[in-house]
């Protein structure tokens, strides 16, 4: 995975390096972000219609496999991408979104770093909205890395993730030092306004391992936490890696790693108990690559997810969906969501909702969804970029759904 949270700007400028191949690991994983690396062209197999629909101007598709009555319609903003490269604060790329409805005003927390520095340092801010789509940057971060080389956050903080449970606002992030190679844990602050945030002591209050053979190795980030109000329990679901056990194919050192979504649960919001319903002690997945997104395609897994739970009790995950174009060119090149009862159990229910490709703003990756239920609608901001390294084409976009269950 090169994967690296959603990414800002790190992956943005190839921080990230290439996730320690001396090591064995696979270049892309990185938790989640912005990819970068090498050229080329994709590879991709048609998603036929819909692919064939994409390059129409219709950027957001439904597909679907229905398995409800009510299908998902989105529709991708005209004007998107809606915040672009340098919007607010100069010189800064902006990626993973995440927004809160608080009261009547739209608050969206997003990582932004300079991506003309070959190792930037990533800040969170906090933008402001009334109608979904035009937003005004706070230029003052908001959360900052702590820049203590000993500190595990010491230079980069992103994919900020927010929740408000009772008064208290709860920010999840991913974090690394300058070294880290795509190697993140999970921070988590609190606050009593949503801008003045107090770091947790027990930070961070999820770790990578480095234990290969089970699910938090390498990299445990892009927090996507949800407030279950029922069992008054925050669900936290991340990105992380493991051993693909078996894997035999062509490009082992890339696609010998699978990148899926772990879930940890907690009641105070920072201690936290690991989801592992076999009882071995080892962290389990909730969600793996499917059928639709196979190895032999050199889909290497699914990362920076977002949850939330709709007013009929199911949970929905989005996410998006990592691939190996070619060696150690890891991409993320599609939306996808899944839906559970429990949020334990999830299936799979929408592939392709955006993919790379084309000539749209997001053609070179698509990534970081992050989707709210308002009232009747599902509202989704994602982010995107057109070209390799080529940053100046960065933004968020906008799409939404009359409400669906599918
Ligand atoms: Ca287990």
């Amino acid at each position: 995975m090169d994967r690296e949270p959603a990414g800002s700007i790190n992956r943005m400028a190839q921080a990230h390096a290439p996730l320690r191949s001396n090591e064995g690991m696979p270049r892309g994983m990185r938790p989640s972000g912005c990819s970068t690396v090498q050229p080329i062209t994709s590879v991709r197999r048609g998603f036929t219609m819909l692919r064939f629909l994409s390059k129409l101007f219709v950027v957001w598709l439904f597909v679907s496999v229905p398995l409800r009555a009510q299908q998902c319609a989105w529709q991708a903003y005209a004007s998107n991408p809606i915040i672009k490269y340098r919007d607010g604060v100069s010189n800064l790329v902006w990626n993973d979104a995440a927004v809160l409805k608080d009261g009547s005003q739209y608050r969206m927390w997003l990582a932004g770093g300079d991506p003309t520095f070959s190792n930037p340092v990533v800040k969170v801010y906090e933008a402001a909205s009334v109608d979904d789509v035009n937003w005004t940057i706070n230029p003052t971060p908001q959360v900052s890395p702590t820049g203590n080389p000993k500190a595990w956050d010491s230079h980069r903080i992103e994919t900020p993730n927010v929740i408000k449970v009772g008064t208290t606002y709860h920010m999840y992030y991913s974090g690394c030092t300058g070294s880290c190679s795509g190697q993140y844990s999970i921070g988590h602050a609190t606050s009593k306004d949503g801008k003045k945030w107090t770091k947790d002591r027990n930070n961070p209050i999820i770790a990578f391992t480095n234990d290969p053979a089970h699910w938090g190795y390498f990299t445990a980030g892009e927090p996507a936490p949800v407030y279950d109000p029922v069992s008054d329990t925050i669900f936290l679901y991340y990105s992380t890696v493991k051993r693909r056990v078996g894997y035999s194919g062509p490009n082992p050192d890339n696609l010998g790693w699978m990148q899926g979504i772990a879930l940890a649960t907690s009641r105070n919001g920072s201690t936290f108990q690991h989801y592992d319903p076999d009882g071995d002690g080892f962290r389990d997945a909730v969600l793996v690559q499917s059928d639709a997104y196979p190895v032999t395609s050199n889909y290497v897994g699914y990362s920076a997810p977002n949850a939330f739970i709709d007013s009929s009790r199911v949970f929905h995950l989005y996410y998006d969906v990592a691939q190996y174009p070619s060696p150690g060119d890891w991409r993320q090149v599609a939306l996808a969501a899944a839906t559970s009862p429990n949020g334990f159990n999830f299936t799979e229910t929408q592939t392709n909702l955006a993919t790379n490709g084309g000539t749209s703003w997001h053609s070179w990756e698509v990534r970081s969804p992050h989707v709210i239920q308002d009232g009747n609608l599902f509202k989704a901001w994602f982010a995107g970029h057109s070209g390799l390294n080529d940053w100046t084409t960065a933004g968020i976009g906008y799409a939404s759904t009359p409400f669906c269950v599918q």
